[in-house]
């Protein structure tokens, strides 16, 4: 008998650290991870880590041949920024690996005769506003509204929530007889904020920059204006957004793709939260246009009430408790320790 595990791609990334964390302290045993980088040293005895290419098929074909995977979070992907500079190798990470993974969950799912979850984390980077007037015009953005991503990250994102949806409603639509079908579920985050890593490759990563530059007492010249705009979310938040949505009862769910938030920042604001709590930090501006153009098409705010209506779902920690309760004492912690990972 194959054991029943739950299995994390991008395992060594800025969300599958923390939701690997998370599991472990809740006592979930049946993890296995994939990344083509190891853990961190701290959980990496705690957990069955396969380090690989997500792209690997053969390494994909080995995982379903020892376990049987119930739940899958795919989480590895190469993020916005980093994208635009290398856009046929985003595309293989973010697309073809995506399309393996739900491959394989599809193939699980008849195997067994129930379906796989397959929890996919998309991203604000999905919609793409024409300019700044119609983004003043539409504050608070839902679902189908402005899905034109104007970045490889962000294409590669709506195309695979489409590939899930695909994978879950349509697969075999004309055959006699219908498979088993995996069941894809996918939350659209804001920019995520950690109080444990630092984000790399992406284009909200100015705010957690700015912080954990700040805490660590560096300097820092941020690569958006003070008027830009967009919602962002504390990592704990990310998790329950997670976690509670593949919790949810099918017949709960109205939709396969939700819009879930906590709160939206300028630049100028961020820099003002940061300078509360470190008041010696030097923050200044030096926009960088094509990035800036990049966070100008991201909407101000998200309208998240699907989510909430359908389960549940709503964020912990407002912008004073993220700050207060989560980023700031952590943060403090992890550079007064050196405890950096
Ligand atoms: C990025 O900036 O690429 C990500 C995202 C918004 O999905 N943080």
């Amino acid at each position: 008998m194959r054991k029943k595990v739950t299995l994390i791609t991008g395992a060594s990334g800025e969300i599958g650290d923390a939701l690997i964390r998370q599991l472990l302290a809740e006592g979930n045993t049946n993890l296995v991870s994939l990344d083509i980088r190891p853990l961190a040293p701290e959980i990496a005895n705690q957990i069955t880590h396969i380090q690989g290419d997500i792209c690997d098929k053969s390494l994909l074909a080995r995982i379903i041949s020892e376990y049987e995977v119930d739940i899958i979070y795919h989480l590895a992907a190469l993020l916005s920024t980093r994208a635009e500079f290398t856009p046929e190798a985003a595309h293989k990470v973010n697309v073809e690996g995506t399309l393996g993974l739900l491959q394989m969950a599809s193939d699980q799912s008849q195997w067994r005769g129930k379906p796989v979850m397959f929890v996919f984390p998309s991203s604000i980077a999905i919609y793409g506003i024409p300019d700044l007037d119609t983004k003043a015009k539409y504050p608070r953005i839902r679902e189908w509204e402005w899905n034109y991503p104007r970045t490889m990250y962000g294409s590669n994102k709506l195309y695979c929530e489409m590939l899930g949806i695909y994978y879950s409603e349509y697969f075999r639509q004309l055959a006699a007889d219908r498979p088993v079908m995996l069941d894809f579920r996918s939350v659209r985050f804001p920019g995520l904020i950690s109080a444990y890593t630092v984000p790399s490759g992406g284009t909200s990563d100015y705010g957690p920059e700015m912080l954990h530059a700040a805490a660590k007492g560096e300097p820092y010249a941020c690569f958006v204006r003070e008027d830009s705009r967009i919602p962002f979310m504390a990592m704990p938040d990310a998790l329950k957004a997670l976690t509670k949505l593949a919790a949810a009862p099918r017949s709960a769910l109205s939709r396969r793709v939700y819009i879930v938030t906590s709160f939206s920042l300028s630049a100028a604001e961020f820099r003002q939260i940061v300078l509360k709590y470190f008041p010696d930090a030097k923050i200044t501006f030096a926009p960088d246009s094509k990035r800036n153009d990049i966070v100008d098409s991201w909407p101000a705010d998200l309208n998240d009430n699907d989510a909430r209506r359908d389960w549940g779902w709503m964020p912990d920690y407002d912008v004073d408790r993220s700050f207060e309760e989560y980023l700031v004492p952590n943060i403090k912690m992890r550079y007064q320790t050196k405890l950096y990972y």
